[in-house]
């Protein structure tokens, strides 16, 4: 079995760190990756080396696949950790990596490349025996079949992108009249967008809930689940707070659905780790994507689970069994996280600079991971996430005090932080309560001016 030693984390920020102490953890040295605005980074102090690969913007350095593996070559680093969110999920980026003789610590480059495609995604999830959405049977050719299919399905219907996600391209047509005008634009934004036209269709969910299951597989005909995450909470098609389990969902539902994917993805041969997206609607779950990268809200799962899903998909990309079979798999408690951004907490527009004073919140069942320290500078040119503050307790009510009383901790001077923002949010009883779906924060937010 290949064993690292040495791993390039091709990211920035907390989840560089996320990966970097789960490397140190298990022995393995790390080799950082930074562009010249990142220089004094604390993933970069962290990391036992640390290679510059460009300027500051991402399509020129962390988006830099030559540079980057000319950082692995150059290091002697034997596997590399793609993160989220930039290579994570570029499949030519990760056969790349391999043809290079270099682990890639991530899914097989087939099974990103068919996730990525949101037509084909569809296909193999319904072969695979997933619900899905009712809906086009892969892509529209024209206008006519589009209103064929619609009035089978019923309007309201949803004309997606398949090279979209994450919610860019998507039109809601609300009648026949509509149809020839949003689909026509439907095609010409995501052709700008994503360089390709093609658009599906899906009954269109009124009022659904984003829940996702967590799943794991070793690659050779083995996968487990490890439970869903509610993250209904989301702004313009951005997570704003995460939680674990789901509060609608029962141990029951938890057990069969899960069950579904991962056998789905044993069958698949899936390697590493995945999410499998559903809607939620009226007790039905229904599969729009499957996300072939660690997620930014997997520690609410790790709370719960007690595993440490890095190390996990480590163990994996050197070509280990799982840890745990299915039925060693115990949920316990409940965990919250909240996204917190250098944002205005109102307008949500950037609040990047200077650190002038720093606390993060601690005690007991409380985590947050950041690469924040008095004295840093967040960079413009990445996203506005600046941490992530993760609580566990024994009852969602228990998690809910616990996180009052960390983010009451919490200090972070020199910029607007989204911290206020979840300070309100804690105070709504509908949140409370655990009442809300994917149109509630923007509802609840109009509501706050
Ligand atoms: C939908 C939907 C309603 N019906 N599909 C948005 C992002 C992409 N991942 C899928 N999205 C949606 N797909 C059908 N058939 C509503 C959304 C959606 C959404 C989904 C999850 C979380 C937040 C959302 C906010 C707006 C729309």
């Amino acid at each position: 079995m290949p064993e690292i030693k040495k791993l390039l984390i091709a990211n920035r920020g907390e989840i560089a760190l996320r990966i970097h102490r789960a490397c140190h953890e298990m022995g393995i040295k790390t080799v950082a990756v930074h562009s010249t605005a990142d220089a004094d980074a604390m993933h970069v102090r962290l990391a036992d080396e640390a290679i510059c690969i460009g300027p500051p913007t991402a399509a020129e350095s962390y988006l830099n696949i030559a540079n980057i593996i000319s950082a692995a070559e150059i290091s002697g680093a034997d596997a590399i950790h793609p993160g989220y969110g930039f290579l994570s999920e570029n499949a030519k980026f990760a056969e790349i990596v391999e043809a290079h003789g270099l682990i890639f610590v991530g899914p097989k480059p087939e099974h990103i490349r068919t996730m990525g495609d949101k037509v084909e995604a569809k296909r193999t999830a319904g072969a695979l025996g997933l619900p899905l959405v009712p809906g086009s049977d892969g892509a529209l050719t024209d206008s006519a079949e589009a209103k064929r299919l619609a009035r089978d399905i019923g309007y309201p219907v949803l004309i997606k992108a398949a090279s979209g996600g994450g919610g860019r391209g998507m039109k809601v047509v609300p009648t026949e009249d509509e149809m020839d005008t949003l689909m026509a634009q439907a095609g010409s934004e995501a052709k700008a967008a994503f360089g390709d036209a093609t658009v599906y269709m899906e009954k269109y969910l009124g009022n659904p809930r984003h829940i996702e299951f967590q799943v794991f597989g070793d690659g050779n005909g083995n996968a487990i689940h490890l439970g869903e995450r509610d993250c209904s909470l989301q702004r313009r098609h951005q997570k704003v707070l995460e939680e674990a389990p789901s509060p609608i969902i029962s141990a029951e539902e938890r057990e069969r659905m899960g069950g579904i994917v991962a056998k789905a993805m044993a069958d698949m041969g899936y390697r590493g780790a995945g999410t499998i997206e559903f809607l939620w609607e009226n007790g039905e779950f229904y599969f729009i994507e499957m996300n072939t990268r660690l997620q930014v809200e997997h520690p609410v799962t790790e709370a719960i689970t007690g595993l440490d899903l890095v190390r996990e998909q480590i163990r994996i990309a050197e070509g280990h069994p799982l840890t745990l079979r299915q039925e060693d798999v115990v949920f316990r408690g409940h965990a919250i996280e909240c996204r917190i951004n250098a944002e205005d907490p109102r307008t949500f527009a950037p609040s990047p600079g200077l650190v002038k004073q720093y606390h993060a919140p601690g005690g007991m069942h409380v985590r947050v991971d950041s690469g924040l320290y008095a004295g840093y500078k967040v960079p413009p040119y990445y996203d506005s996430m600046i941490a992530k503050l993760i609580v566990y307790g024994t009852t969602r009510q228990g998690a809910l005090r616990r996180l009052r009383r960390a983010l009451e901790e919490f200090v972070i001077e020199g910029m607007k932080t989204t911290i206020p923002l979840h300070q309100a949010l804690l105070d709504d009883p509908e949140f409370q309560q655990g009442d809300y779906t994917i149109k509630w924060l923007e509802e609840w937010l109009a509501r706050q001016q």
